[in-house]
């Protein structure tokens, strides 16, 4: 019949992989740091802004309507639209522009860049789908300067509820200023959300970040669960002082406290096992010189399950061994803010029409799950997610060698153009 000529002709479409392979490079180059070799693109910094900038470009020049939402998430169409209405559901594809400090130029960028790709080869084709695709970035996916992770992609499912009055980032600037600077709208997030039914499915594609498709020799990696994470940050309240007159027996040392803190994170994942990982990434002891006892620490704890339980457990203990150290330590510890992501599942068609689109295109799979979090996870708090995974050489990402073989980028991208066709229609 008709309708099987056509499916049988839209599968024969293929990406164009130096255009994809282009604008990975150009977009590599924004925020790069020639002494490192690293990108630091925070959430909302002029970097980020000059990449939302170039990926607003690329996708003009490829006829297509990139839109800002109030939450300062992109939205690229194929035509002008109304803010997140539809005549009909949309296929959303998509991840974030936004960089850990000196990270690597794959984790998000890759998936965002696919996107655009996979909506571009659509649009250009002509071909008719029964879903609108369209390729989004999620703003401040990392949160490493706006303290909030997952920014963009909580705003469009409806899950930012308690915000402070006034978010601030670590250095007390206002959220509020830097969002308006993306074309954001703080006083407005909640026309961010995506109306209940708007949306078809979510597919995220991403580097694997970590060890397992290179150690297996797979090219594509299906995504069965995103792991959960609460992130505690800690402020604790010692004593400065003359790191040369006072005596040992007569000292609060903030800095001492949170080495205890940092060993009782690493036991309670190393040791107990209560959750998968446990890590103190950011540590900033006030006033931070080598003849003063610290008399503040801020610092943050992450800890890592893809059962929820599990994770809640190893908070708990935790928390307890904050109150052992406080009082050892003579200090003050508070948890100051904490965000939490629970652990999700993709969507079991999704995961089989990943492995499809694989076969299909002779690409070795497995299934596996991830231990980053993305913005999946709060995806699929209002649509069915699936994620694709192409391997990471040397399983490392968060730092300026996360690299991924240009065949791998490529073959990506075509499991998820494949991966949309199919959930898309025609
Ligand atoms: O830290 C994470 O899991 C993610 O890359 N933001
Ligand atoms: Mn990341
Ligand atoms: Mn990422
Ligand atoms: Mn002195």
């Amino acid at each position: 019949s008709h309708t099987v000529v056509e499916r049988a002709s839209s599968l024969a479409l293929d990406i164009d992989a130096e255009r994809l392979l282009r604008r990975i490079e150009e977009l590599g180059r924004i925020g790069a740091d020639p002494a490192t070799g690293g990108i630091t693109r925070t959430g909302f910094s002029a970097a980020d802004r000059e990449a939302r900038a170039y990926l607003m470009d690329e996708a003009r020049a490829a006829g297509l309507f990139p839109a800002v939402d109030a939450a300062g998430n992109i939205v690229v169409r194929r035509r002008h639209t109304g803010q997140h209405t539809a005549d009909r559901q949309v296929l959303m594809m998509g991840s974030h522009l936004d960089t850990v400090v000196d990270g690597g130029r794959l984790d998000g960028a890759y998936g965002v860049l696919a996107a655009l790709e996979v909506l571009q080869t659509l649009v250009e084709s002509g071909v008719g789908l029964r879903h609108e695709p369209v390729a989004v970035a999620f703003a401040n996916e990392e949160g490493a300067l706006f303290p909030q992770p997952f920014w963009g992609s909580m705003a469009a499912a409806g899950r930012i509820t308690d915000l402070p009055e006034e978010p601030c980032d670590h250095q007390g600037r206002p959220l509020r200023n830097a969002l308006r600077l993306a074309g954001g709208d703080l006083d407005a997030l909640g026309s961010a959300c995506w109306p209940e039914q708007s949306v078809a499915a979510y597919l995220e594609l991403h580097v694997e970040q970590g060890p397992v498709l290179e150690r297996s020799g797979s090219r594509i990696g299906v995504v069965e669960a995103i792991t959960g994470r609460i992130v505690l940050t800690l402020e604790i309240q010692g004593a400065a002082g003359h790191s040369g007159t006072t005596p040992m027996d007569a000292r609060c040392d903030a800095l001492g406290a949170a080495a205890r803190v940092v060993l009782a994170a690493e036991h309670i994942a190393r040791q107990r096992k209560l959750c998968r990982v446990a890590t103190v990434g950011r540590l900033d002891p006030y006033p931070n010189t080598p003849n003063t006892i610290a008399g503040a620490v801020r610092m943050t704890v992450d800890l890592r399950d893809t059962d929820v339980w599990r994770a809640g457990d190893a908070e708990e203990t935790l928390r307890a061994m904050l109150h052992d150290i406080a009082e050892a330590t003579g200090t003050r510890i508070e948890v100051v803010a904490e965000t939490r992501s629970d652990p999700v599942f993709t969507d079991p068609r999704l995961r089989e029409t990943i492995v499809r689109s694989a076969d299909e295109l002779g690409l070795p799979h497995e299934k596996l799950p991830s231990g980053a979090g993305h913005d999946a996870q709060f995806m699929a708090g209002i649509t069915p997610i699936g994620m694709i995974f192409v391997p990471s050489i040397g399983g490392v990402s968060h730092v300026p060698q996360e690299n991924t073989a240009p065949e791998d980028l490529a073959a990506g991208a075509r499991v998820l153009l494949r991966t949309a066709l199919r959930t898309a229609g025609p």
